[in-house]
């Protein structure tokens, strides 16, 4: 069992993915990478599925986590890659064993090395763009304790993870390389790996979605806007592809709740 018992659960109809993620963000529709990459899946198969916004971590600590018919499972890679057997997905048969390899590494990078420059630069450089970002989102005891006693956790996983350790510097050039190899490759195709989306979308388009609209007035925003355009091209065709009603689902002030609301709705 994933969850933390001590919280009320919704009751998830059998077939309905649950979704526990942490909260809508003010211009991306979550405050995470990783819980827009699994809804994007969820959408991107027409998957119905339902949000549990009460932000209940997994029992591995992390957010996101799912439950599908009775079944937990934490990790939004492994939730995916538990549908696709569950359900008998056909996700990444288009693509060939390379190009299986390669979406892997790009998944990785974003995940496991970006990411951490983008945690980075919002909580040690910047962390005044939390008040930003937070705003009109939770209350200004709320953004307190996020500010601080979340940025301590995180500076220690920065620490941990080791790339906490770099200068200021190294560490953006690190964010600037790994955006550029993500251009790169991408060059004039609609989706990273071809024509048509793969899973690995999912992933960049939750991470690069934070960089593009969600992490203002960072580094990593300025540097796509200005000098790599294709993947903000890039993040637009995936937002209007699988997200028609992306600013309804951001927490601004149209922002309709839909906790616990079954899509496609
Ligand atoms: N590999 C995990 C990463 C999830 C993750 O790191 N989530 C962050 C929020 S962005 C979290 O829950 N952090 C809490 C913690 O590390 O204690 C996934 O893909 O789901």
């Amino acid at each position: 069992m994933l969850y933390k018992k001590s919280k009320k659960r919704p009751s998830v109809p059998d077939g309905v993915v649950c979704l526990y993620q942490v909260g809508r963000g003010p211009w991306a529709p979550s405050l995470s990478p990783f819980p827009l990459k699994l809804e994007t899946f969820l959408r991107m198969h027409k998957i119905p599925y339902m949000n549990d916004h009460s932000g209940m971590m997994s029992t591995k600590g992390k957010t996101p986590w799912l439950e599908y018919n009775g079944h937990s499972v934490a990790d939004s890679q492994l939730g995916m890659e538990y549908l696709v057997r569950q359900l008998g997905l056909n996700v990444d048969e288009h693509l060939s064993q390379e190009q299986t390899a390669v979406a892997r590494a790009f998944r990785e990078l974003a995940e496991e090395n970006l990411y951490w420059t983008m945690c980075y630069e919002s909580f040690v450089k910047n962390p005044h763009s939390l008040d930003v970002l937070l705003k009109d989102v939770f209350p200004p005891l709320k953004i307190f304790v996020f500010k601080n006693i979340i940025g301590f956790f995180v500076k220690r996983q920065l620490w941990g993870q080791g790339i906490g350790r770099h200068s200021d510097e190294d560490i953006w050039n690190i964010a600037r390389d790994d955006l550029t190899a993500l251009s790169s490759f991408l060059g004039e195709k609609k989706f990273m790996m071809g024509p048509k989306p793969s899973q690995v979308d999912c992933s960049l388009f939750g991470m690069l979605s934070m960089v593009v609209w969600q992490m203002r007035g960072s580094r990593h925003e300025q540097f796509v806007h200005d000098q790599l355009p294709n993947l903000v091209q890039y993040c637009e065709r995936v937002r209007d592809e699988f997200w028609p009603d992306w600013e309804n689902r951001c927490k601004g002030k149209e922002f309709s709740d839909d906790n616990h609301k079954i899509y496609p709705m």
